[in-house]
């Protein structure tokens, strides 16, 4: 496999920030890293390095629904009638449609700073509800739109059941999403067979959300696992209350109560917690996957995040319905959703000294990566070649040194600073294009004419 040499005038390394970094690539992975080095002939030379951010949460077919729920309906909006929308929305997707969907999806990902995404898949079956010849025919073309694209792929294809707590039949608009224990452990064993064939792919196990699985289920499909295990959990306070009404116990305290969650585990949204719910989510180890710009899109709520930082909690950030993507977003929402509702600045930096923007992208690449079953990150020997560089030319890097640069990237030029994104040390994007853009745009614009004639 091609062997590479990258300089960059400065690198965000796990002890800081240096300066003349060279970088050896080799077979998809950081061979070496010098540091304090003038670049040499034969250094594809670059301004500064940023470990790649990983995307732990994704729906990718929703980006082709992204501004077409705006509209307040007769009775006001609200998650539930979003909802609706979407199920409606995903009856007319054929396979190819998804692929040609998710290609752009996670072209855009990398062309914003994440290079790594878990793919929370579920819509498994044709639309009339029944299994295709080849049960695992939508999760290939996931796998496809990974390949084309060169992101790297955490696959969660997700088990679905039931329509609410305690084992309620499903709906019509979920007869594309069901499986049985059986035939899940069937398409699970399908899809490991198509992740093997792309570089460095990964598979995840992921219950919808207490909502579409019964205890028995759950257990039978998490106890002996090895991969990440990452479920949607209290979004909605109706969730909540309907958790309450059924068991007595909230969402959260509810599963810390039955199942022994640990670092495998991913809680996504985990919005509506009690005081004690968030320390003991922190201490679990588990992840929460905060993904702040379709949480504000969806009005759930905002997430307690300076308790569970505070608590040690780890976390990651995702752009599940992808109604926005972007990586430097994400980040910058999730601190403001503090900022509003606390009337404070800097609320999540670790604590005094340090910059808001740059221990968020830090916390995020590490929860990501555990997350998305990655082990080892950031700029380092025998990390994934995970890449993102900015423009050294872009106005709001204009004298910023150190940490402000990720704070500027953050706060101030977002995703415009992107300029070259590696993964697994290919370079798919250049001046912040991604390689494919010339096929994946028009393609996807011929399928959204045919789904929204
Ligand atoms: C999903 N999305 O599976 O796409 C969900 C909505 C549900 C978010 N929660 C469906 N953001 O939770 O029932
Ligand atoms: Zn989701």
């Amino acid at each position: 496999m091609a062997e590479a040499r990258l300089w960059f005038a400065s690198a965000l390394l796990p002890n800081g920030w240096a300066d003349g970094v060279r970088l050896g690539l080799s077979d998809g992975r950081i061979a070496s890293v010098d540091i304090g080095v003038a670049s040499e002939a034969g250094d594809s030379r670059h301004a500064l390095a940023l470990p790649g951010l990983p995307n732990l949460h994704s729906h990718a077919f929703q980006r082709a629904m992204a501004g077409l729920t705006e509209v307040r309906g007769p009775a006001g909006d609200s998650f539930w009638t979003w909802r609706e929308l979407m199920y409606r929305f995903v009856e007319r997707l054929t396979p190819q449609d998804v692929e040609v969907v998710a290609a752009m999806a996670f072209m855009e990902m990398l062309e914003s700073g994440f290079t790594c995404v878990g793919e929370f898949h579920y819509l498994h079956h044709d639309s009339d509800g029944r299994a295709f010849a080849n049960p695992a025919e939508m999760s290939e073309r996931i796998v496809a739109a990974a390949a084309e694209t060169g992101i790297g792929l955490t696959l969660l294809p997700v088990f679905y059941a039931h329509a609410g707590f305690g084992g309620a039949q499903p709906s019509g608009g979920q007869r594309r999403f069901i499986n049985t224990i059986d035939s899940y452990a069937n398409l699970l064993e399908t899809t490991r067979v198509s992740i093997s064939t792309l570089p460095d792919g990964r598979i995840g196990i992921a219950p919808h959300s207490l909502r579409a699985v019964t205890e028995a289920e759950l257990s039978a499909l998490t106890a002996a696992a090895a991969e990440p295990i990452h479920i949607h959990i209290a979004e909605q306070i109706w969730e909540v209350e309907d958790c309450v009404a059924w068991s007595g116990a909230r969402p959260v305290e509810w599963l810390l109560d039955r199942f022994p969650v640990d670092p495998r585990w991913c809680l996504v949204h985990a919005t509506h917690m009690t005081p004690g719910e968030t320390t003991r989510l922190a201490q679990s180890g588990a992840v929460a996957g905060l993904c702040p710009i379709t949480e504000a899109n969806l009005g759930d709520g905002v997430f307690p995040a300076e308790a569970f930082l505070t608590a040690g909690g780890a976390f990651g950030v995702g752009s599940d319905s992808n109604v926005r993507i972007d990586a430097s977003e994400e980040l910058r929402l999730l601190e403001y959703g503090q900022r509003l509702t606390r009337r404070a600045r800097n609320v999540l930096a670790s604590e005094g000294g340090r910059s808001t923007g740059a221990d968020l992208y830090r916390g995020a690449v590490a929860g990501g990566a555990q997350a998305l079953g990655r082990d080892a990150t950031g700029l380092v020997p025998g990390a994934a070649a995970d890449i993102v560089s900015l423009k050294a030319d872009h106005p709001d890097l204009c004298g910023r040194r150190g940490d402000q640069q990720i704070d500027s990237w953050v706060f101030a030029g977002g995703s415009q600073m992107v300029d070259c994104v590696w993964r697994f040390g290919r370079q798919v994007v250049a001046q912040g294009r991604h390689q494919g853009r010339d096929v994946i745009v028009p393609r996807y614009r011929a399928v959204m004419e045919r789904l929204l004639r």
